[in-house]
């Protein structure tokens, strides 16, 4: 059985979390313990060096990283709908995962880290990235319902955790009509899970 290693509050494994559920996919989510630090063991390490949840197991084969995640699931036991094979429309779904890992990561998710887990950040500068950040996703989603293609994909699975999860960084949502319509609609989906913490509609 797929086994996935998490931390129940992470918006990274979240995202696996949700795609497991919309492909209907049984799974043992493994909580680790990391009050105790268990996520920089030895024994962790061995299987995420950078010591992050989430971190996927299937069988033999064992991956780090959220979006790397869903793209092996896409791949393994998906079909084209989550994540295509013709090269332009596959681009548009890779330039969101990028934007997950990059302003997501160092805008939206740090100020929730910064307010909810009190780690020390440059407040300002991530406050500036989200803000372009919700611009950038209020344009897009103005124009089209879901974030790379005609359809929802994992780019929109990839953005939506740390985007719903933004009140608790202190992001206020309401000045964005469109990304507050595309997380209804994605809250909507059958087999929809969330998560503590998200904005609901
Ligand atoms: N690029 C990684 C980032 C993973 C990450 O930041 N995980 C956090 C939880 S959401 C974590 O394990 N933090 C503990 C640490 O960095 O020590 C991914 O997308 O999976």
């Amino acid at each position: 059985m797929l086994k996935l290693y998490q931390f129940a509050v992470s918006g990274n494994a979240h995202k696996a979390r949700m795609l497991l559920s919309f492909l209907g996919l049984d799974y043992e989510g493994i909580a680790v313990d990391g009050l105790n630090k268990q996520h920089k063991t030895a024994e962790f390490l061995a299987m995420n060096p950078f010591g992050q949840v989430p971190v996927l197991v299937d069988g033999d084969f064992s991956l780090r990283d959220s979006n790397a995640i869903l793209v092996y699931l896409a791949r393994q036991y998906g079909d084209a709908h989550w994540l295509p094979n013709e090269p332009q429309a596959l681009a548009p779904v890779m330039t969101w995962l990028a934007t997950s890992a990059n302003e997501l990561a160092w805008g939206p998710s740090r100020l929730r880290v910064h307010y909810k887990f009190g780690r020390e950040i440059n407040v300002a500068e991530s406050e500036q990235i989200t803000a372009n950040l919700l611009t950038i996703l209020e344009t897009q989603l103005t124009a089209s319902d879901w974030l790379a293609l005609d359809h929802i994909t994992i780019a929109d699975l990839a953005i939506y955790p740390y985007i719903a999860l933004a009140p608790e960084g202190k992001v206020d949502l309401s000045p964005y009509p469109a990304i507050l319509a595309w997380l209804r609609r994605i809250q909507a989906m059958p087999n929809y899970v969330g998560m503590i913490g998200m904005w609901e509609g």
